[in-house]
């Protein structure tokens, strides 16, 4: 083994050598692996090395030997592109996989190697589902802190429902390290806000003061007072003037640890590309291999074996071992004897709690779901989807969530469910304020941790939460986002909250469900599916509007709505003249379409579509079975752009709905002015009946 004996005289004195040697192991691997692939961000890991080792070595609570621990601590990279100071992290840590995926390491030296390559376990930017040790997906700036928000409330909540006097089970921390770019993104800040006004003391974000971004020095751009700001949020804050004084460090860390009423912000002052002879503190170390020259310089500076790549002195591994894993560890041990306790002294509490460990619905959770009676005069979707909602909830305790102060129109609140908020961590009912953002990626951190989050706003403003939404569906996030005044139909608020294209661009994101219940059975059945899909985020779009509740004795079940799309009302027999495909408020204009059809004996069937991605994702001859392919006239009623529907209605169909923004008056004057009426859509089919 060729470990360095020297090191540079301009380093802090504050480490131990066996500290520094673990340092320099982090950063040798990160400039390797960026080196060999040829891409990534080499700059911030070398500076950041000293943080994140003393945040792993002295503080995190963690066990390796089980990255699912639920009460271990959380340590998010919100500075996704520096992954490579992630991945020396877990390998030199020996974290492992679960054991139910057969418990080998996370990231062995080969992985590093095979770093940003196809099919690598250490993809360009963390992926959670992944790589194990990765407590959330982050590059996209900003998200890892909103992430960690929601982390922070679980760790809270939690310990409110589950924790007895004298048996805590849950506790854990969350720590972030970020950069300039994840404090100038608005998200950050919606986040900070609420951990302030939450009192969170049990997050700790790091943030790296490197005055670098991508452009240049941050001067270019972002000079605020970040220290006066956070202070204002409601944050304690600390200062560590360099990133290499690992006692500074530890002494900030403990000040977090020892305040009890605010989330704690530590400044720490870096130099991006530490030890680069030419590029350190510079843009050019941020995001692309340093060359042969710089990475021999800064090996030299580290006092490492300047030819030696990918080079792990046996003593690292083994230090982390005895440090982050014995401690880990024995915190699991004991937490394990704890829930032994609890087994014995609250056994109702714990067989709630082992059903939230195991990720399963508690028998029964679904029995109070209601049926809902025929009624022309009908009910708004968001309020039926509030009575489920708080039908499920007692039945479901880690349901929680909540709104962007709209409960009292997106139906959410749920009655006697307590609220969350500062100091009072046991409510179920969440006020996340005006910032969708941050409440969707809070509510990823909710979901990462176990929970299933609910939080809700209207649906036009799903474009204010969307990155995160995007991050729910990469990640396998159940997040429900309960979105309502879906359409024109909200009236007279105008095109400003009058969803056009919302719908199609839902829709065109991947692993994600999107539902437009056409009445409150569909509602109801909506909620039986994606409470059953726990690794699935949903989209919920619900009407302001009435929409008559369908006499099912007469139609098709609601309980088709499990396929994503389903005949609603057929033709007495033989094969239908066209097809009328409905979604939500436009359902019932099909239904009235297909009676005056009829007359002018015209034979149509009517489809009800709350979901294309659960009808995509049943059989071939389910989906023939309701869409037949020889029956091409076909029309296809929204009041929403048309963009994707070519999907469904093929070159002679129709679509009826919206071409350009809404406008403001009440709902039924702008279908009128629209031409979303029943006799738009039985005049469409007649003409695609007519192209054939
Ligand atoms: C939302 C978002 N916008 C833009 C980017 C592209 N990007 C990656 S890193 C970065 C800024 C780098 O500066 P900083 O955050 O200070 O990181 P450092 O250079 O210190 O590593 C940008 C703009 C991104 N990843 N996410």
């Amino acid at each position: 083994m060729n470990a360095p004996t020297a090191f540079p005289a301009s380093r802090s004195a504050a480490a131990t050598d066996i500290d520094r040697l673990a340092i320099d192991t982090i950063r040798t691997l990160s400039m390797d692996g960026v080196e060999a692939a040829k891409s990534g961000h080499p700059g911030t890991p070398m500076a950041l090395a000293p943080v994140a080792f003393t945040v792993w070595k002295d503080f995190l609570r963690y066990d390796p030997t089980d990255p699912l621990w639920p009460n271990r601590d959380r340590f998010v990279l919100s500075c996704g592109h520096a992954s490579m100071l992630l991945y020396s992290l877990i390998h030199l840590a020996g974290i492992r996989r679960p054991a139910s995926a057969g418990g080998t390491a996370a990231v062995s030296l080969e992985d590093i190697k095979k770093f940003r390559q196809l099919d690598s376990v250490c993809a360009g930017h963390p992926e959670h589902h992944m790589t194990s040790g990765i407590e959330t997906t982050t590059g996209p700036l900003g998200q890892g802190c909103g992430n960690s928000v929601g982390m922070a409330i679980a760790s809270r909540w939690l310990a409110a429902r589950y924790n007895q006097p004298g048996q805590t089970l849950f506790d854990f921390d969350t720590y972030v390290l970020c950069s300039d770019g994840d404090l100038m993104e608005g998200v950050a800040t919606e986040a900070a806000s609420l951990a302030g006004h939450l009192k969170l003391a049990n997050l700790c974000w790091l943030y790296d003061d490197n005055s670098i971004t991508i452009e240049g020095e941050t001067d270019l751009a972002f000079t605020e007072n970040v220290e006066l700001k956070f202070q204002g949020l409601g944050w304690h804050v600390e200062r560590v003037a360099d990133a290499n004084d690992t006692a500074a460090l530890k002494r900030a860390l403990t000040a977090f640890k020892n305040e009890q009423e605010k989330p704690t912000l530590i400044i720490v002052k870096s130099q991006i590309g530490f030890g680069a002879p030419k590029k350190a503190g510079s843009h050019e170390a941020h995001g692309a291999p340093l060359g042969p020259d710089e990475i021999k310089g800064a090996k030299a500076a580290y006092g490492w074996p300047v030819d030696a790549q990918f080079l792990v002195p046996a003593e690292v591994p083994a230090h982390f071992a005895a440090t982050l894993g014995a401690r880990g560890q024995q915190a699991h041990a004991a937490w394990k004897t704890t829930l032994g306790g609890l087994t014995k002294q609250h056994p109702a509490v714990a067989a709630e709690l082992a059903n939230f460990l195991a990720g399963s619905l508690p028998a029964g959770w679904e029995k109070a779901i209601p049926t809902f009676p025929a009624d022309a005069k009908g009910v708004a979707s968001r309020v039926s989807s509030g009575k489920v909602l708080s039908a499920i909830s007692p039945n479901v305790p880690w349901l929680i969530g909540g709104s962007a102060d709209l409960a009292p129109s997106t139906m959410t609140l749920v009655a006697g469910a307590g609220d969350f908020g500062p100091g009072s961590y046991g409510g179920r009912n969440f006020h996340f304020g005006i910032r969708e953002h941050a409440m969707a990626s809070a509510c990823n951190g909710m979901a990462l941790s176990g929970l299933r989050p609910f939080c809700a706003t209207f649906f036009v403003f799903l474009d204010y939460l969307k990155p995160a939404l995007r991050l729910s569906a990469i990640g396998n996030l159940g997040v429900i986002y309960v979105l309502t005044h879906d359409s024109i139909g909200l009236g007279e608020d105008g095109p400003t909250h009058q969803p056009i294209e919302q719908l199609a661009s839902a829709r065109a994101v991947p692993g994600l469900s999107v539902f437009r219940p056409a009445d409150a059975n569909e509602v109801a059945e909506m909620w039986r599916v994606v409470m059953q899909r726990p690794d699935r985020p949903a989209v919920l779009v619900l009407s302001r509007q009435n929409l008559p509740t369908l006499d099912r004795t007469q139609l098709g079940s609601a309980s088709g709505v499990a396929k994503g799309a389903y005949i609603l009302q057929d033709v007495p027999q033989g094969t239908p003249d066209c097809i009328l495909i409905g979604t939500g408020s436009e359902l019932s204009l099909c239904l009235d379409a297909a009676a005056q059809l009829k007359e002018s004996g015209v034979h149509a069937r009517v489809v009800s579509m709350p979901s294309w991605d659960l009808f995509q994702e049943q059989d071939a001859a389910y989906r023939e079975s309701v869409l037949p392919a020889k029956v091409t006239a076909r029309v296809a009623c929204e009041a929403a752009c048309g963009f994707g529907w070519e999907k469904w209605l093929g070159t002679r169909g129709r679509f009826i709905g919206m071409t350009g923004f809404g406008a403001s008056g009440p709902a039924p004057a702008l279908y009128k002015h629209f031409g979303i009426t029943a006799e738009g859509v039985a005049d469409a089919a007649k003409q695609s009946i007519a192209a054939g």
